[in-house]
């Protein structure tokens, strides 16, 4: 018979996949690991034998747990997975996934809903990012049904508020891991930052496009999906990521100026499939490199000001509007809108061969 865990499915913002306790799964991290891989059917590009959804942003996991040092209500830990590669990421944050742990952590028994609304700090242990998010719990449960859209989801959905605190070198260390705004690789002018999410930003001119291609037109570029990767590879070690060319991070945001009325358009890759939209920290992180001088988003964006700003970064399905908190020159907060569905509950079979549990 094969060991059954204890499953929340949950999609959270734009990606979704399955919720554990960490109690729940095994203690060496390498059987977590395979246990994972097992649960998503990795690897295989087409994850026939298991839950995930056969892209990068539907082959993740989060690991839940209470933290006991006061700091935070709840410990996320984020995995992405790959699908035709056996590999478990635990380096990146997912600002979308995240949106699903509080839900899932009230679904799991780890946490009380309060009566009406609840707010609690989450933290997401990959980097030590906390998270201050608030969801509607009538009676205590997670509210799913609602009225907030975010592009890239077909239904409304209750809210998810999701406000960040010190996510400045979350991955990089530092917010500019060069300690410059700018940057020349290979002649090619880019900004590589680190404010929740490490991005390397480039002009998409520079690159040669317009940065207003749908998604799949720049998916079936393999001359600029092969001219970014070797931006990517250089950057990596300097943004203090090491080598790169097994990591999904950094992602390579190509920019160009808004034309639907936001602050700057953008194009996404995460790192080697251009994202439909765009994810959460990446956005953070491309709207602080549109508010820096010197940066190379900085004279493309529409600029704003004052002490509180709200920038809608456009990218291919629609827009992401990201409240940006500043201390003089500097972004010190920053809020955003989320939305997380419960999509099953239940318990996964794991493979024997993987894993027999506990007291096997
Ligand atoms: O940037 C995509 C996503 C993400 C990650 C990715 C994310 C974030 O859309 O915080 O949410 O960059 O792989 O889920």
């Amino acid at each position: 018979m094969a060991y059954e865990i204890p499953c929340w499915f949950m999609r959270g913002g734009t990606s979704k996949g399955p919720f554990f306790r960490a109690q729940d799964l095994p203690g060496d991290i390498a059987t977590r690991d395979n246990v994972i891989m097992d649960v998503l059917g990795t690897p295989d590009p087409r994850q026939i034998d298991g839950l995930g959804g056969a892209t990068s942003l539907t082959s993740k996991a989060g690991i839940l747990s209470i933290p006991t040092d006061g700091e935070a209500d709840l410990d996320f830990l984020f995995a992405q997975v790959g699908t035709a590669d056996a590999t478990v990421d635990t380096t990146p944050n997912c600002g979308n996934m995240l949106a699903a742990a509080l839900p899932a952590a009230i679904e799991a028994g780890m946490l009380r809903g309060d009566n009406g609304r609840t707010t609690r700090r989450v933290r997401t242990i990959n980097t030590g990012v906390i998270a201050e998010i608030t969801i509607d719990t009538p009676d205590g449960r997670p509210l799913y049904d609602g009225d907030a859209h975010i592009d890239g989801v077909p239904k409304p959905a209750a809210p998810v508020s999701c406000g960040f605190l010190d996510t400045e070198g979350a991955v990089c260390g530092t917010l500019l891991p060069t300690g410059n705004a700018q940057d020349h690789i290979d002649g090619v002018a880019v900004t590589m930052i680190d404010n929740g999410m490490p991005v390397l930003v480039i002009r998409a001119t520079d690159v040669g496009i317009t940065g207003y291609e749908s998604h799949e037109q720049l998916d079936a570029d393999t001359a600029l999906k092969a001219r970014i990767e070797a931006l990517r590879l250089k950057a990596g070690p300097l943004m203090n990521l090491g080598d790169v060319s097994k990591k999904p991070i950094p992602k390579v945001t190509l920019v160009a100026a808004p034309r639907d009325g936001g602050a700057i358009c953008t194009r996404t890759f995460i790192p080697h499939d251009c994202h439909a939209a765009i994810g959460v920290l990446g956005a953070v992180t491309v709207a602080t490199a549109a508010v820096m001088k010197g940066s190379v988003a900085f004279d493309l964006a529409q600029g704003s000001s004052g002490a509180t700003r709200v920038l809608s970064i456009e990218h291919p399905s629609g827009e992401f509007s990201v409240e940006l908190g500043f201390d003089g020159e500097r972004v010190v907060r920053a809020a955003l809108l989320r939305t997380a569905r419960l999509l099953m509950r239940g318990s996964v079979p794991i493979s024997p061969s993987i894993w027999r549990g506990p007291n096997a």
